[in-house]
């Protein structure tokens, strides 16, 4: 096979800069902004190879998420709307870090061949592309756009200024041969909230506790703008969006989910007005959803209700409808499976409840293509990272059960308990982003939840208290001499760190820490819980200590 590349107009941004080496991690790839042009060139060529290899429509994110406006970064979306397949991630690494044309073009020579990607005779490469509203965004599509098209034949389909999950939605909705247009994907949303909606028991709507009224943080990005254009869609919620990006403030900067989960403080535009009230946040690309309330001692301090907790009321509520099915439909042959995927990250306090709900809680790495795969395992499997993202899977061979006995039930026992059971399942399966963890779909269902269950966000959250717990970040020499296992909840490299963090950890009553690399910053992290914040606090210092 000869080249495919048609052009070749980008040289290696990284290639003179010593010590810059790309690696496309858990996230893609994210640097400074100046800096990405030659990537996201390379990642069009990879996105249009990937199409050709899968003969399915592609998607290709331009975001940074929730770090800085001037950094920026790169991502594909696989055919089913999840992240790029990880037998994929060397080729992308190799690509990225590729210092010459030439060695550019051998290593797609090589690849394509070990392959066998055909360009004869096959459906042309497609590649959906998508960007947050940072300023760099423009420049990275053209270059996107190049790279694409850089194959003979490819089609790059520029869907315009989106958020993360509704690009990964329209790839997924593409594939299934489903409309994919945004106003099919907020069509979905509002029809399947409403559903949700018209089945709350009316008899709980009479007492209910629940405010209607919700305010929500935007981080100046792309997910308070698409949030105002869905909400002309509901009834019955009223949503009042600040920081939406239209008032001069700057992206993620005192504001978002990754701000106001990790400082645990109000994001700017929040202060003592607002005691009392439900509030969100989202991140940078609106695929990281927590919610809190602000304190009422007139400080800036906040309580939060994190990714763990969002998890915990999911959970409650998907358990409940299938409790109903499998106790009342005697014809329920299907008895779901419930699976619940978390990280070490999550807040040990939640484990534990959820384990109390006697449900089964599993762990994998930090990242959501780990969580995801484990949760895709199960008729229903819901993850969540404690920072917001996470979402519920439900398997093809479940929907297509409740579809069909959804139908039977509407003319053998129309209303009753079991048919709004699995009614509710459903509207759940469509509500809720299938690709990825989806900020606004993951709203939805909360408020409507809250509303079924007649909840104020503070008796959310006093389903459990969290153990205090503290996060520290430490700049190490080379982050890749740490290796974990278990989940990353052990170090077993270098050899006898471990023994002396055990060590520190016996000191501390209901102690657990752990340290790992980072997948996206040059430092390794250390988590700590504890009894006590100046326990948690003192146990994280003395193992930083330690890696140090
Ligand atoms: P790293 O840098 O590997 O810890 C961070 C988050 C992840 C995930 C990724 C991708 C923490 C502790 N880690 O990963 O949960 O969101 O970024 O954005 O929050
Ligand atoms: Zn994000």
């Amino acid at each position: 096979t000869s080249c495919p590349l048609k052009s070749f107009p980008y040289t290696s941004d990284i290639s003179s800069l010593p010590g810059v080496k790309l690696s496309y991690g858990t996230a893609g790839f994210r640097a400074d902004a100046s800096i990405l042009s030659s990537t996201v060139y390379r990642v069009g060529i990879l996105a249009a190879l990937r199409s050709l290899k899968t003969q399915s429509v592609i998607g290709l994110m331009i975001t940074a998420s929730h770090n800085k406006v001037s950094d920026n970064g790169v991502k594909i979306a696989d055919p089913s709307g999840g992240m790029l397949s990880q037998n994929w991630e060397p080729f992308a690494d190799t690509l990225a870090n590729a210092p010459t044309p030439q060695d550019l073009i051998q290593l797609i020579e090589e690849f394509v061949k070990k392959e066998d990607i055909s360009f004869n005779g096959v459906r042309p490469a497609e590649v959906l592309l998508g960007r947050d509203t940072r300023p760099s965004g423009d420049a990275l599509l053209k270059a996107a756009k190049e790279g694409i098209t850089s194959i003979v034949g490819a089609v790059a389909t520029d869907m315009g200024i989106l958020t993360t999950p509704q690009l990964h939605w329209m790839v997924r909705a593409r594939n299934k041969g489903m409309k994919a247009s945004e106003q099919d994907y907020f069509e979905q949303l509002s029809s399947s909230f409403r559903c949700l909606m018209d089945l709350i028991p009316s008899e709980k709507s009479k007492f209910n506790g629940t405010n209607d009224r919700l305010v929500v943080d935007g981080a100046n990005g792309v997910g308070g703008i698409k949030l105002e254009a869905l909400q002309k869609l509901l009834s019955g919620l009223i949503i009042e969006v600040r920081n939406d990006g239209e008032n001069g403030g700057v992206l993620n900067e005192g504001v978002g989910a990754d701000f106001v989960q990790k400082e645990k403080v109000v994001p700017y535009g929040f202060g003592s007005k607002d005691v009392g009230i439900r509030c969100a946040s989202l991140d940078g690309d609106a695929d990281r959803l927590v919610y809190f309330s602000v304190l009422p001692e007139g400080s800036s301090r906040i309580a939060l209700v994190d990714g763990d907790k969002i998890l915990s009321l999911f959970a409650l509520f998907i358990r409940e409808q299938l409790s109903i099915l499998n106790e009342q439909d005697l014809k329920n042959s299907h008895q779901a499976h419930l699976g619940i995927v978390q990280t070490a990250y999550a807040n040990g306090a939640s484990t534990n409840y959820l384990k109390q709900l006697g449900l089964e809680v599993n762990f994998t790495p930090t990242g959501v293509k780990y969580l995801h795969e484990k949760a895709a395992e199960f008729d229903i499997g819901i993850y969540f990272e404690a920072n917001g993202h996470g979402t519920i899977l439900f398997s093809e061979s479940l929907v297509g059960w409740l579809e069909a006995r959804t139908k039977e039930l509407s003319s053998k026992s129309k209303g009753s308990e079991v048919e709004k059971a699995a009614l509710r399942l459903l509207a759940v399966s469509k509500l809720i982003n299938q690709a990825v963890g989806d900020a606004l779909s993951g709203l939805l269902l909360v408020e409507v939840i809250l509303q079924h269950m007649g909840w104020s966000i503070h008796r959310w959250n006093e389903l459990y208290h969290d153990l205090p717990s503290r996060q520290l970040k430490v700049k190490v020499a080379d982050r890749t001499a740490v290796i974990t296992a278990n989940a990353e909840t052990v170090v077993v490299s270098p050899p006898g760190l471990q023994e002396v963090v055990n060590a520190e950890i016996v000191k501390y009553p209901q102690g657990r820490c752990f340290v790992r690399p980072s997948g996206t910053e040059d430092v390794v992290r250390v988590y700590a819980e504890a009894s006590t914040q100046e326990a948690a606090d003192s146990l994280a210092n003395s193992v930083a200590k330690l890696v140090d």
